[in-house]
């Protein structure tokens, strides 16, 4: 069979002019997996197998692929109005766009910044969060607070605020002033819990041995993903993000939820704020907000901090901050589109029906072979396993590669395999995932 890859002229020799991101390349390009098309829960390789899309491509494409009204709505805007220039001029569909977010984002925050990626919105967030306290004349208030095993893409922002060693160990801490508050994952107390743990928030009191260490005058915002997700899925235990919000707010301390993964139904409800019944200052998000399909990601503020910034001379600008793709025509064409059909086809509503099948399925895998725990909330889930002794990562990434062959596409950070399948995903999707695991892990080393 000729494949896209021979029409393409893609012979090992020519592989390496595409430098992969998060990828080893050497072992990637010895034999290439390559994707030729999607449509709703499944992917086609170059050589025609089908393969079930457990992963919502990454973490992103929650309507499904290849949906009619998205897809249309791309096409369509590509013809009428390709590109504005997002700086002293704007399009109709940005504040369209801008105010269909606030509509279904948590009561207060009601003002969109736009840029074009979930690192983007996270650099963002924490310039807001500086000049935010500057403006109000707290310009000491420059520390920021992650968490271990946190992921916020890949800025220096970003990677500095984020938890993922392999991330930093490279790149140090460019932004310097930064602490961590200690992640909540402890499989002695919490192993296959169901949603959210019970154990752990007393863990979000360490804020407050941080503002004792540091002075609450010098803490600009705390930054988390309110369940971490690249680094396997960890859901926050009971009552955690509340008592983050209690210190945070007896602090002067703003707290940002980076929803690029939670947003946009994966809890299902429009973002985990709402899920959790906890609002933050800001909320950075991405992926879901076009299912996907055209790079968008973007920051919703609250008006409290917007409005701070709507002093001063009326003609001058009032956040030295933005994009080229700012509010692109096509992405906001696209998180349209996606945003009237979440709510057409009540996708989050189904996220939140599909919840417990998804649940009792991943848990019948506590005693898969290799299996140490078991986790999930809403859509999202993880499957731990036991590391091969001596050689972390590979168990897992093995099985990866086997269910790829078995035509399920997982994703796998470490030795946990993490699932996020699309929101339109069915019980037999579901089934079909779990067995394939399971089997693959029968087999795996
Ligand atoms: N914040 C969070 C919470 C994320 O999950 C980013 C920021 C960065 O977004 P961009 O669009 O700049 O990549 C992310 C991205 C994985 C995986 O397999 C997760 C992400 C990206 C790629 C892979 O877990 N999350």
């Amino acid at each position: 069979m000729t494949t896209l890859s021979d029409q393409l002229h893609l012979h090992p020799e020519q592989l390496s002019a595409y430098w992969m991101p998060f990828t080893a390349n050497r072992q990637f390009k010895q034999a290439p997996r390559l994707l030729a098309r999607a449509d709703g829960m499944w992917y086609w390789t170059d050589d025609g197998r089908q393969v079930l899309d457990g992963f919502a491509g990454m973490w992103c494409c929650n309507a499904g692929h290849n949906r009619k009204p998205i897809v249309e709505a791309i096409q369509k805007q590509a013809g009428i109005l390709d590109f504005a220039p997002p700086f002293q001029m704007a399009h109709p569909l940005a504040f369209d766009l801008a105010n269909r977010i606030k509509a279904i984002a948590p009561e207060g925050l009601d003002h969109v910044f736009f840029c074009n990626s979930g690192s983007e919105a996270v650099d963002t967030a924490l310039k807001i969060a500086l000049a935010w306290h500057r403006i109000r004349g707290e310009g000491t208030r420059t520390r920021f607070i992650g968490r271990e095993r946190g992921y916020h893409g890949v800025g220096f922002g970003g990677i500095s605020v984020g938890g993922m060693v392999a991330n930093r160990k490279m790149f140090g801490n460019m932004l310097g002033n930064v602490d961590h508050l200690p992640h909540t994952l402890n499989l002695s107390q919490n192993a296959f819990s169901r949603g959210e743990p019970k154990w752990g928030d007393h863990l979000a009191d360490e804020l407050e041995r941080l503002v004792t260490l540091h002075d609450a005058s010098n803490i600009a915002a705390v930054i988390v993903e309110p369940v971490a997700g690249s680094t396997g899925v960890l859901p926050p235990p009971q009552n955690y993000l509340k008592r983050l919000r209690d210190i945070t707010r007896k602090h002067g301390i703003l707290l940002v939820f980076d929803e690029v993964i939670t947003g946009f139904g994966r809890l299902g409800q429009a973002f985990a704020a709402q899920h959790f019944g906890v609002t933050p200052d800001m909320i950075t998000f991405a992926k879901g907000v076009t299912s996907g399909t055209v790079p968008m990601g973007g920051v919703i503020a609250s008006s409290e901090i917007h409005d701070a910034f709507m002093v001063g001379p009326p003609h001058m600008v009032e956040f030295f901050h933005g994009y080229t793709y700012s509010a692109h025509p096509l992405a906001c064409a696209s998180g349209i589109a996606t945003l009237q059909l979440y709510e057409d086809d009540g996708l989050f509503g189904r996220a939140r029906e599909m919840s417990s099948y998804f649940e009792d399925a991943l848990h019948s895998l506590r005693d898969a072979k290799h299996v140490i725990d078991v986790r999930n909330l809403g859509l999202m889930g993880a499957v731990e396993l036991a590391p091969r002794e001596g050689m972390p990562t590979a168990r897992a990434f093995d099985a990866f590669l086997k269910a790829f062959d078995k035509g399920v596409l997982i994703r796998t950070t470490g030795d946990i395999i993490a699932l996020s399948p699309a929101l339109i995903v069915e019980k037999e999707h579901i089934d079909r995932i779990v067995t394939t695991i399971r089997d693959v892990l029968a087999t795996v080393e």
